[in-house]
Parts: C-alpha cells; sequence; structure tokens
C-alpha cells in the first residue's frame, strides 16, 4: 500500500470514527513533550517527584482494564481452521461489520492521533512498518517509547514499504449521537466491549475499547507477534515471544540466547541477568518479542524488533534485578502502581516493608489489609536506551546469531531445573508442549496450570498446529551443528512448603553457565528421559547455600506424575486433530518409552 493509500485510509477512519481533529504525529521530542503536558492536564498522567524521579509519570487505569484480555482478542481469517483451535474466530465479514458499528463515531469530541512507526531498525531488511490510529494519547506516549515513531516510516511507505494499518479507540465518545457532551475520565475506556481483532490474510489490526499494554499499543502483541507469525509464516521467518541476550564466558567468547516463557514468568528479569558467578558478563538485546530468520549460511539470526521495555513492577528489586531499577530511575511511564508521601512509585517486593502513607494503584489511601497497593500487572515502561545492560549491537540490521533457545514456565512439579533436548525435533515438542502456572498478565484465574505452546498461545496469529509445523521446518532447512541448542528450564519448582526449589534471579547465571558449557561440549550431562540434565558436580554451586535434598527436588523425575504429565499431553495433541505434525506424536510415543525404559534417580 503506498503513501496515498495510507492516505486514504486515515481520511476513512477519520470519517467513519469523527475525531474533532487529526493529529499526525512525527516522533519528535517536542511532541512526546506536549503529549505528556496534555495527559497530566488530563489527569491521565501524575507527574512524580523530578528530584526523585526526573521525567516520569504515574498512571491509573480504570480499575476493569488492566491486563490483556484473551477472551476479547480474535483471529478472523478467512477460514476458522486457519484460526485453530487455540485462537477465537469469527468470520471476517461479521467482525468487519462489528466493527463498523463499534468505531462509527467513537472518536467524537477527540483528537484522532496517526502514528507511523517501525518495528526493527527503520532501513533494516528485518523491519516490518505499521501506522497506528489512535484516540488515546497515553498510546501515543507509550509507543514513543516501544517503538520507533518516525516521519522517516512515511519515506520507507513513498518508497514502497510495505506497512500494516492497526486502528485503535478507547471506545469512550465525548459527545453522543444527539450532540450531548459528556466529561472525560482519566482513563477512558470501554470494558464492557472490548474487542482485539486481526485480519491475518489482510494483515490488519482493529482494537477497541480497552487502553492497557498488548490491547493497546498495537506495535507489540498485535503486528509484532499475531501479524508478524503469519508473516514469519509465510516468509520463512519466526515471530517469538522472547528475551534476547548476550552471554560472554570468562574466557570472552560471545554467545547468543533466546529464551521463550509464558507472560509474567521472567523474560525481562533474565534479559537484564546480573550473574553472581565470578567472570560472566550478560547484556540485553531485548526482552519480550524476537524475530528469528536463517542466513544464507543456515544460521538463525535474530532481532528484537521492538524499542523499549513494558515490564512487570511487583517483584522488581534491586536484590533481584538492579539493572531494571537502575534503568528506570528517569524516563519512566510506570502505570498501576503505587504512589508514595514524596511523589515517588512503590510495589510489592520493591522493599521489605512498605513505605507509610501510600496511595494504592487506584488512588485509595493504603492499609495493608487491603491487598496489593500496587496492581499485580502493574509496568513500568523505559526506552531500551535507559537500559544498563544494553548490548551494543542490539540494532545491527542483520541480527545476532543464535547460539541456544530456552523454554520455560511456572511449574511447581515435575519440571527439572534445566533438561538438554536431544534433537530440534525433541526441542520443538519441549516447546510445543510448555504449561505453565497462569499470572495476572492476561485476565483469569492466577496459578491455574495451562498449556502455553512455545508461550505463544495468546500470540499465535493462525493455527497452532501449523506453527508445530514451521518450527520443525526451520530445523529440516537447516544442519543440526548450524541450528541453536534447545533447553527446557524451570525456576519455579516447589517444594514440601509451597517454597521455591531454586534461589533464582542472579543465580540463574549457574544454569547459562551449565548450558554454554554443554554447547562447548565441556560437560557430558546425564541422559533422563525428559532430556540430559547435569551430571553430579556439573553445576557450579559453589557458594550457594542449596541443600541437597532440594537439589534432587530440582531434578526428580517421578514415573507417575510423569505418566499423568504424559496422558495430558496426548490430550492437549488431540485437540488439533490430524493437523497435529506426526514428529511431535512420535517424540511423545519416544518420552513414554524413555520413562518405561529407565528411571534413573539422579544426584548432583
Ligand atoms: P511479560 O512482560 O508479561 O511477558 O513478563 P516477563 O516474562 O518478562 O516476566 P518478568 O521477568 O517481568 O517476571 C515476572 C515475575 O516473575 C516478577 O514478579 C519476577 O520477580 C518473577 N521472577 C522472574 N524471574 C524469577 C526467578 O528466577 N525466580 C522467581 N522465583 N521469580 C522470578
Ligand atoms: C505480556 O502479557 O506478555 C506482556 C504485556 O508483555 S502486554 O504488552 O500487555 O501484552
Ligand atoms: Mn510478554
Amino acid at each position: 500500500m503506498s503513501l496515498v493509500d495510507l492516505k486514504n485510509w486515515v481520511g476513512e477512519v477519520a470519517s467513519l470514527t469523527k475525531p474533532d481533529s487529526v493529529q499526525w504525529c512525527d516522533g519528535s521530542a517536542n511532541e512526546l513533550e506536549s503529549i505528556k503536558y496534555l495527559l497530566v492536564r488530563n489527569g491521565t498522567f501524575i507527574k512524580l517527584n523530578p528530584e526523585l524521579r526526573p521525567d516520569s509519570y504515574l498512571a491509573r487505569t480504570d480499575p476493569r482494564d488492566v491486563a490483556r484480555v484473551e477472551e476479547r482478542t480474535f483471529i478472523c481469517s478467512e477460514s476458522e481452521q486457519d484460526a485453530g483451535p487455540t485462537n477465537n474466530w469469527m468470520e471476517p465479514s461479521v467482525m468487519r461489520t462489528l466493527m463498523r458499528e463499534s468505531f462509527l463515531g467513537s472518536m467524537r469530541g477527540r483528537t484522532m492521533y496517526v502514528i507511523p512507526f517501525a518495528m526493527g531498525p527503520i532501513g533494516s531488511p528485518l523491519t516490518q512498518y505499521g501506522v497506528e490510529i489512535t484516540d488515546s494519547p497515553y498510546v501515543v506516549a507509550s509507543m514513543h517509547i516501544m517503538t520507533r515513531v518516525s516521519a522517516d516510516v512515511l519515506k520507507q511507505i513513498e518508497k514502497g514499504a510495505e506497512w500494516v494499518p492497526a486502528v485503535h479507540s478507547v471506545g469512550m465518545p465525548l459527545i453522543d449521537d444527539m450532540g450531548n457532551k459528556t466529561k472525560d475520565v482519566s482513563w477512558p475506556c470501554n470494558p464492557e466491549k472490548v474487542y482485539v481483532v486481526h485480519y491475518p490474510e489482510t494483515r490488519e489490526i482493529w482494537s477497541y475499547g480497552s487502553g492497557y499494554g498488548g490491547n493497546s499499543l498495537l506495535g507489540k502483541k498485535a503486528l509484532a507477534l499475531r501479524i508478524g507469525s503469519v508473516m514469519g509464516r509465510d516468509q520463512g521467518w519466526l515471530a517469538e515471544h522472547m528475551l534476547l541476550i548476550r552471554v560472554t564466558s570468562p574466557e570472552q567468547k560471545q554467545y547468543h540466547l533466546s529464551a521463550a516463557f509464558p507472560s509474567a514468568c521472567g523474560k525481562t528479569n533474565l534479559a537484564m541477568l546480573q550473574p553472581s558467578i565470578p567472570g560472566w558478563k550478560v547484556e540485553t538485546l531485548g526482552d519480550d518479542i524476537v524475530w528469528i530468520r536463517p542466513d544464507a549460511s543456515g544460521r538463525l539470526r535474530a532481532i528484537n524488533p521492538e524499542n523499549g521495555l513494558f515490564g512487570v513492577a511487583p517483584g522488581t528489586s534491586a536484590n533481584t534485578n538492579s539493572a531494571a531499577i537502575e534503568s528506570m530511575s528517569y524516563g519512566t511511564i510506570f502505570t498501576n502502581v503505587a504512589l508514595t508521601k514524596d511523589g515517588d512509585v512503590w510495589w510489592e517486593g520493591l522493599s521489605k516493608v512498605a513505605p507509610e502513607g501510600l496511595i494504592d494503584w487506584k488512588g485509595n489511601q493504603w492499609e495493608p489489609d487491603m491487598g496489593p497497593a500496587a496492581h499485580p500487572n502493574s509496568r513500568f515502561c523505559f526506552p531500551m536506551s535507559n537500559t544498563t545492560t544494553l548490548c551494543q549491537d542490539w540494532e545491527k540490521p542483520e541480527g545476532v546469531e543464535l547460539d541456544a533457545i530456552l523454554f520455560g514456565g511456572r511449574r511447581a512439579t515435575n519440571v527439572p531445573l534445566v533438561a538438554k533436548s536431544y534433537s530440534w525435533q525433541h526441542g520443538v515438542f519441549m516447546g510445543a508442549t510448555i504449561s505453565s502456572e497462569q499470572t495476572a498478565a492476561a485476565e483469569g484465574p492466577v496459578g491455574k496450570l495451562r498449556r502455553d505452546p512455545f508461550a505463544m498461545l495468546p500470540f499465535c496469529g493462525y493455527n497452532m498446529a501449523d506453527y508445530f509445523d514451521h518450527w520443525l521446518s526451520m530445523g529440516e532447512s537447516s544442519t543440526p551443528e548450524a541450528l541453536p541448542k534447545i533447553f527446557q528450564v524451570n525456576w519455579f519448582r516447589k517444594g514440601a512448603e509451597g517454597q521455591f526449589l531454586w534461589p533464582g534471579f542472579a543465580e540463574n547465571s549457574r544454569v547459562i553457565e551449565w548450558i554454554i558449557n554443554q554447547l562447548e561440549g565441556k560437560n557430558k550431562g546425564v541422559a533422563t528421559p525428559v532430556g540430559i540434565v547435569p551430571a553430579e558436580g556439573e553445576l557450579n554451586l559453589f557458594g550457594l547455600a542449596v541443600s541437597e535434598q532440594d537439589l534432587d527436588e530440582l531434578f526428580e523425575i517421578d514415573f507417575e506424575s510423569w505418566s499423568i504429565e504424559v496422558e495430558s499431553t496426548r490430550a492437549f495433541f488431540a485437540g488439533f486433530g490430524k493437523k497435529l505434525p506426526m514428529q511431535l506424536e512420535l517424540e511423545l510415543s519416544s518420552l513414554e518409552s524413555r520413562l518405561k525404559g529407565q528411571v534413573p534417580s539422579r544426584s548432583v
């Protein structure tokens, strides 16, 4: 679509949504300043104390608009089969009618912003362009951080670059059909009527009714993952819910690792890891989304298409993630955290004891018996350039060569601390069978175990069985030596008293060290039914107070519970019917026979 198409499309959306005015964004610092000024005046932003937290703001959402809404997220492919059993689907023509009705006059009394943005460095062959239309200045300010908003995007479009149109409205017009005016609120939204809609064939996005995160910052989950995964299927690459890091060993050798964990399961934390073991260094390339493409030599190369971090606040502290704490010391937008007496922010886990006189995320005086002061899905948002652990090569247009891919989730039981797959195909099986305890990042019961294949359940824009197949074919198109090795990790295994068995965070560097030693062939590991785990003495435990018993439990593979796991995987796979790739069924049978054949007890 050309620049003329873009202008026509903007005109069409404006005549449908009927805003008071239309403003084209250019991504400049002045533009961001005036948007922030407007947000403060509207009451959406509270300016934090500039002496404690310069150029930083707190936004409080409507309490009904606090997370992604998967129930209201739709993949409207022409055929229902293409959306697959894990996505909500509606016939595109029916949805288009519904969207027209919803968006009709939805921006009355508001300004309509047109945001040209790039996912990836402008000009890179791996970059995708988009234009988001929104009536939310909060979205404009956040897109400035999370993507590359720039008038240069229009130049790329003029030169013929493809772009994805994305329309967003908070769904709360300020003037009704009769011409009556209503007063604006600090967080306009329409929680009863939320729709987050994707048309994969025409690569369009329409989002209505929510102003929060992935529902409204449409470059992120909607473009970079849902539409991105469809582009990847068609063009031979992968769009993944992953972090990306460079690890440097004491020998000064560099490795690049990516990891897919479900929402609020530790990507940002691993992306900013400060190793506890001497001589190791971790640098951040990305914390949520990675695009992976094979190069001419068959090596997989990865880039982070985002320009900022939108991370979970609760649990983040100088002890768990000091790099994140330093990176958010200025120029940060906080959403749904608590406000301190002196105009700074607080959340559960930031310090052991809550400061006195807190205002909670809903704007009320907080008392400890009132539940959490910060919403469990409260977030910080800062540009990549704030990141103190930023890797200098993070914008390299050709990306970095991937050496290892990790899959993980929150599993109180069964899944060992770390296991290496036996092959690419076995690794794909590990990804396809991820299950994880649900978190506050989306609606639904926190703690309930659910399948989240490749951490992509809410983000895959097509049939998940075809996506499994696409992953398998990426392996077939290269040699085993050129492919990254695949590992499974689990920081969240619990003991009998419900306590975490592994200290996690900085100590996860010990697991990374073992993984890299595996890549180098420096340690052998022990074969177990679920994969290769560290042999006795291989996991570096120097200076760590983890009991022998806890270590045994971290790696225990219990025959009974794994048999139940196998049955549950069989039932999960059955949901894909005939489309399930045969290789995954074979992997399941192999796991079953390995379990029956031997159950070695392992000691570290
Ligand atoms: P999204 O942005 O939703 O995709 O989440 P994410 O995967 O980036 O998760 P994040 O790193 O923000 O972590 C979410 C929560 O898990 C935070 O409360 C962390 O403190 C906690 N967490 C992260 N790593 C560890 C770990 O190694 N051990 C334990 N016990 N908790 C962790
Ligand atoms: C997630 O839920 O995985 C996030 C936050 O990264 S959001 O942008 O809201 O999707
Ligand atoms: Mn995420």
